[in-house]
């Protein structure tokens, strides 16, 4: 806990939400600091610089992030130097699916159950911005991407969980060895005393499960398929994903000793995240969802998977993230009845899903048109579902907006009830 340490020369690379709230930070930490330099974009960075934070988005193979990596012997992103400025303990959670809902969980459960507990990080609340105003107990639930633990060196937190992980930002990590091994980084520095939670029904399970035996933590496997076992009370988020997640929530709490009344009750009481299969009304007798927040083919499937037996139409497509269609419009067809396809990469995605598809699939230009195109045409859909497994960089801010204007639509056009 290097509080009062001299950090020196210290650049700030990046300039969205993490960099702004790193440079704020620092500002608060004049004392400590030399000069403070502030870079992005086209820049490169000129050091020697004793400490240099990176935002997540800069990514390894670019010359900005080369010239910082030369620039120092101490690269780190904010969720290691938050770490390394606070006292506090960290619970990481990480995989490639169902980070924000598991991190917006474990909080709730931990508040629910009398804890001080903040969820920072991925899910928009950077943990820099958050340690100054926290209690001395108060536990940091950081949801954690690879972006964010490719450049973390000393993070230790005292629980450690690793949801699913599947290919996902294979344009930012070169291959998908290297992907996996970012978020088994998460693993690095484990004390003994701290907890690994796996899920055992991963396809690189073993793989990580013995990355996590040699960190020397405890480490467990949460295992959809034992639930009889230990059955959870009734949930408000649906889908078996969300089962998931909800058992790595309850195991750490269990592990920070919230008694299992509190467990239950705030279970139940937990409401989905929005963006995340939010139920966003009916409009002509189907239930509308938004899934915005879904940006890769897996999180579309996911979703697709919690509407088994329904007559669904799909609306996807944005700019990808170099991700293949094909594996998603091949399990799509057992779902989704209907496609519709928008957004700048429409003709790829559109391509993969001709073969399955054939005259099911159709393009608009924006999701603005697909959103009209569903309401004209889709008549006999039990299920309408916003899951575009892309960005949404092409016609929107960020996915958030893109989920709003999703349920700006259906709010507007809402059966009578
Ligand atoms: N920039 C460059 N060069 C680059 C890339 C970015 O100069 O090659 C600059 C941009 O000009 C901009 C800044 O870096 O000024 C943007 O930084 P950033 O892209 O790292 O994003 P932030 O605004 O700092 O937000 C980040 C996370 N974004 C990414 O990882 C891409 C946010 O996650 C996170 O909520 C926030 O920090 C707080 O922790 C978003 C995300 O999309 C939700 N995450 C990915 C995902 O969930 O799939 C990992």
């Amino acid at each position: 806990m290097g509080q009062s340490k001299h950090l020196g020369r210290v650049a700030v690379v990046g300039l969205g939400v993490t960099g702004r709230a790193v440079a704020d930070y620092l500002e608060t930490q004049k004392d400590r600091v030399d000069e403070l330099v502030l870079l992005e974009g086209d820049d490169k960075v000129d050091g020697p610089f004793d400490l240099i934070i990176i935002s997540p988005g800069i990514a390894p193979h670019t010359a900005l992030f080369k010239s910082a990596r030369n620039a120092t012997d101490d690269l780190i992103s904010e969720i290691e130097f938050a770490y390394r400025e606070s006292s506090n303990r960290w619970v990481a959670i990480t995989g490639t699916n169902g980070k924000t809902t598991t991190t917006a969980l474990t909080t709730h459960l931990l508040n629910e159950g009398g804890q001080e507990a903040y969820a920072v990080g991925n899910i928009g609340t950077t943990a820099i911005s958050q340690i100054g105003g926290v209690g001395p107990d108060a536990i940091l639930v950081v949801e954690v991407s690879s972006f964010q633990l490719e450049t973390c060196r000393n993070f230790s937190p005292s629980v450690a969980a690793i949801l699913n992980l599947t290919p996902d930002h294979l344009n930012w990590h070169d291959t998908l060895d290297e992907y996996i091994d970012a978020k088994c980084n998460v693993l690095r520095n484990l004390d003994p005393g701290s907890l690994v939670l796996v899920d055992a029904q991963n396809e690189y399970f073993s793989r990580i499960y013995e990355q996590a035996m040699l960190s020397g933590a405890l480490v467990r496997a949460i295992d959809v398929a034992r639930l009889d076992d230990d059955p959870l009370p009734p949930l408000q988020i649906k889908g078996v994903h969300n089962i998931e997640n909800a058992l790595f929530a309850r195991e750490i709490a269990r592990w920070f000793e919230v008694d299992e009344d509190a467990i239950d009750a705030a279970l139940s009481s937990f409401k989905p995240v929005r963006h995340r299969l939010q139920f966003a009304g009916s409009v002509k007798g189907a239930h509308w969802y938004n899934d915005s927040k879904a940006t890769n083919p897996e999180a579309t499937l996911k979703a697709l998977r919690s509407f088994e037996g329904e007559d669904l139409v799909l609306l996807l497509g944005g700019r990808n993230k170099g991700n293949d269609m094909h594996p998603l419009a091949t399990a799509a067809s057992q779902v989704a009845h209907q496609v519709v396809v928008f957004g700048q990469d429409q003709e790829e995605i559109a391509e993969a899903f001709d073969d399955t598809y054939r005259d099911r699939v159709h393009r608009t230009a924006t999701m603005r048109d697909a959103l009209l195109w569903v309401y004209e045409n889709g008549e006999d859909a039990s299920i309408v579902l916003l899951s575009p497994a892309c960005t949404s960089f092409d016609e929107f801010d960020n996915f958030e907006q893109r989920g709003e204007v999703f349920c700006a639509f259906a709010a507007e056009h809402l059966d009578a009830e």
